[in-house]
């Protein structure tokens, strides 16, 4: 299969990219340096060494004998590009990731959610009308969020994507699947809830084959490809903005910096391995929906948990402090999670879970790398809101452990 990585410089898509052309796929990257332009902007950089995507790639025909195409074109802006490359290149599936995903960088200022909402629904649309324009078959499957849903559920497991529910009509009851009613809880989230509808549209519309995933939150760093060299070596972001809560946790750990749990942990939400986020993607791309069928959405997570859980286990592990901090986001301090899984478990996913070992590899590259951490940036600093920000300005309610 030809599949173009869109993103494929990020944390999701460069290992993506490699596993796919591991698997004997032709892989082509399209990425414009946004990420590495905003670690410029925030001054912080992965806490692993990266070296530029060319030598990325160089290093990866060396330990595997195969070319990865690299086209730096920006999404949403270089349309008629996008429409001669797809003419050009010819691809069978497009894997989409390019789209700004921190949330707490989403709600940063006014500036930050304009960056963020321009640039993440203007490259999807701009990839759905180039589809369009070629008039080629192409796959689309697009990196979404669990985000999507909210984390509130009535005590039922979060479905895949649709809900079915009954009209009370006339003539009697009538029985309708719809999209899952949107809950985004950043501006970042609220743009892969957009992302839906125009999905849903372009598919009644121009019958394209569309695949949306619904990720949780990844954890780990390295997949069996990025393994293989240092060169290769997959990012690990740990600041404020861009690090995800559990991979924070461990460097946190590491460098024996408390771990900062916002509020009183009680967020439950879903997580999934960085090895299991590439398998998917795979998984998806060799089972496309069929032309005209409804957009096939795939809850892309393996299993839920709280936030203090989390810290409780590495704090057991590595003998890290926990720090229960005021929660500059605007968020249930408690909720319950279920999630449907069933789709990719149907497909073959035997997946990784949340286990110590690995948990303790992750650590270790934490502490290989402790040197280049800048504990300044470790700080979650982007308030939700005005009565968020005046509450991370106080100092810490309770340090404890
Ligand atoms: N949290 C802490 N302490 C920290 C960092 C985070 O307690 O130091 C808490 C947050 O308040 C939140 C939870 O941990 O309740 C998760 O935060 P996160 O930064 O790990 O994840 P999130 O902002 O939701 O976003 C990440 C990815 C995003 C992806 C999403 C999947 O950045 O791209 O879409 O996870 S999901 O969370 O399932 O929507």
């Amino acid at each position: 299969m030809r599949v173009l990585v869109l993103g494929g410089d990020g944390f999701c898509g460069w290992p993506t990219a490699l596993h796919l052309s591991a698997r004997g796929h032709t892989v082509g990257i399209v990425d414009n340096q946004s990420r590495r332009r905003i670690d410029r902007e925030l001054g912080v950089q992965s806490l692993t060494p990266i070296v530029p995507l060319p030598q990325r790639i160089a290093a990866w025909e060396e330990v595997s004998g195969r070319l990865i195409d690299q086209f730096d074109l920006t999404l949403g802006e270089d349309f008629d590009a996008l429409v001669e490359l797809l003419d050009a290149w010819k691809p069978d599936a497009i894997a989409h990731f390019a789209e700004q995903r921190a949330a707490p960088y989403s709600m940063k200022s006014a500036r930050h959610k304009r960056y963020t909402v321009t640039n993440n629904l203007n490259a999807t649309h701009d990839v759905l009308a180039a589809i369009v324009e070629t008039g080629r078959d192409i796959h689309l499957a697009h990196l979404g969020t669990m985000g999507v849903y909210g984390y509130g559920t009535a005590g039922a497991p979060i479905p895949e994507g649709y809900l079915k529910v009954t009209l009370d009509t006339p003539k009697g009851p009538v029985e309708r699947e719809i999209l899952y009613p949107s809950d985004p809880g950043s501006i970042y989230h609220m743009t892969k809830t957009q992302d839906q509808l125009l999905f849903q549209f372009y598919v009644k519309n121009d019958r394209l084959r569309i695949t949306d995933l619904h990720q949780g939150i990844v954890w780990g760093t390295q997949t069996e490809e990025t393994r293989r060299d240092p060169r290769l070596v997959n990012r690990f972001d740990y600041d404020g903005d861009y690090g995800t809560v559990l991979n924070r946790f461990l460097m946190q750990a590491a460098l024996g910096y408390p771990l900062t749990v916002h509020g009183t942990g009680g967020q439950t939400r879903a997580f999934i391995n960085v090895q299991d986020t590439v398998r998917c993607i795979e998984l998806a791309l060799l089972n496309p929906p069929a032309r005209g069928e409804r957009v096939a959405i795939l809850n892309q997570m393996v299993e839920t948990r709280q936030v203090r859980e989390l810290a409780e286990t590495v704090a057991r592990l590595t003998g890290a402090r926990v720090a229960y901090l005021p929660n500059p986001r605007k968020e249930a301090d408690e909720n319950e999670l279920k999630v449907c899984n069933d789709r990719f478990l149907a497909l073959g996913l035997n997946p990784i879970t949340l286990d110590e070992g690995l948990l303790r590899e992750v650590t270790e590259i934490a502490r290989a790398y402790r040197d280049r951490a800048d504990l300044s940036k470790i700080p979650c600093v982007s308030a939700w809101n005005a009565e968020r920000a005046a509450a991370i300005s106080t100092p810490p309610l309770q340090a404890a452990g």
